[in-house]
């Protein structure tokens, strides 16, 4: 099961690229399209609340294994530049970069566009991503991205496979009450396996549920493996119990503050104590405070571009992790929003 995110600069052709790679589902923040034929799935997510909200785009990006970046002729807008800072904040790992509006340019232009992202993205998550030129009016180039997709997504499988024996997880993105079903939520299996029976737990709250029946693009399935998308039927819960950004899990660690070894982005304004940031974690999100900025083992005042530091914050939410979960942080009153990428202590 494929699942791919578009992003990248503004009307760049994003939607209607996302259109022709499936149909159109669930509408909200995030719009989700899906095709289907013989084995192959693919889920394409269009980050439609983005750039309004940071969420959107942090949203899709968690919910999908490879990301395509966008860029037209004209080149990179501050949107798509956005992008490749929360791409290699998050250490996103798969993607293509597709130079869209082929029909708009030539040859020429669109080698020298692709040295230039390559040069810029030199040292980003980016760096290794393949380039490929689409245009959605000529259709130039649509039938090999498709199978550049599922080439790159045969890497994402064998990754997903290794994973499959940890402990399980779901992050949630939907939930709502079905009627005569009781509470379903929708989401994606981040790693391990479950299976239908499975006794589990819905953080951050810690209610106990229990796995009733697991569906994967409408088909009832016995068990599903890291990566899969699926439909599950709760029992012993309510919808409104459960939320989008809720892990369903056995084991996790519940906290309001966290101290985080924090990494700024070279791309970054300095942020300093008192000041008020937005934390990610998955598809969880929380307001916190910087109450403290730790270097070398003595306070400093801000925390630089570019440079390590313990932040101690101070949230108004819980939020559920695991040890080894990468947070983000931003900061939406700067016009570069993506700040630093942390991992709690
Ligand atoms: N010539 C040409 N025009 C295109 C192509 N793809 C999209 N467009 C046009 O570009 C415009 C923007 O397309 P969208 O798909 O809305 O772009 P977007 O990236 O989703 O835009 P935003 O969500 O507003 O950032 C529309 O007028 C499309 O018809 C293409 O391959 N070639
Ligand atoms: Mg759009």
């Amino acid at each position: 099961m494929t699942k791919i995110t578009i992003i990248g600069s503004e009307k760049s052709g994003k939607t209607t690229l996302a259109g022709k790679l499936g149909k159109k589902g669930s509408v909200a923040d995030i719009t989700m399209y899906d095709f289907a034929k013989s084995e192959r799935v693919l889920t394409t997510i269009d980050a439609t609340g983005y750039p309004a909200s940071t969420k959107a785009l942090v949203t899709a990006l968690n919910l999908s294994d490879i990301a395509l970046l966008c860029v037209p002729p004209e080149g990179l807008d501050t949107m798509a530049a956005e992008c490749i800072i929360a791409l290699d904040l998050i250490g996103y790992r798969h993607g293509i970069v597709v130079l869209t509006k082929s029909d708009l340019s030539y040859p020429l232009a669109l080698e020298e566009l692709k040295e230039k992202l390559q040069r810029i993205t030199k040292g980003t998550a980016l760096e290794n991503w393949d380039y490929h030129n689409v245009s959605t009016t000529t259709f130039e180039g649509m039938e090999e991205l498709k199978e550049i997709i599922f080439t790159l997504d045969e890497k994402v499988e064998a990754e997903q496979r290794k994973q499959d024996d940890l402990p399980p997880r779901v992050i949630v993105d939907q939930s709502f009450n079905v009627t005569g079903i009781g509470c379903v939520v929708l989401g994606v299996v981040s790693q391990g396996t479950i299976n239908a029976k499975d006794k589990m737990v819905a953080y951050p709250v810690k209610k106990d549920l229990e796995i009733r029946s697991i569906q994967m693009h409408d088909v009832d399935v016995k068990s599903a493996p890291t990566g899969a998308r699926v439909g599950l039927a709760l029992k012993s819960i309510q919808s409104k119990d459960i939320d989008r950004g809720f892990v369903i899990s056995n084991e996790e660690i519940v906290a309001t503050d966290l101290v985080l070894e924090c990494t700024l982005s070279q791309l970054a304004k300095e942020f300093e104590v008192g000041d008020m940031l937005h934390l990610f974690a998955g598809l969880q999100s929380s307001p916190v405070k910087v109450m403290n900025i730790i270097q070398d083992g003595g306070n400093a005042e801000k925390a630089k571009p570019g440079k390590k530091y313990l932040v101690q914050l101070s949230g108004s939410k819980e939020i559920a992790y695991s040890k080894d979960d990468r947070f983000i942080l931003t900061n939406l009153d700067e016009k570069q929003r993506f700040v630093a990428f942390g991992y709690s202590q």
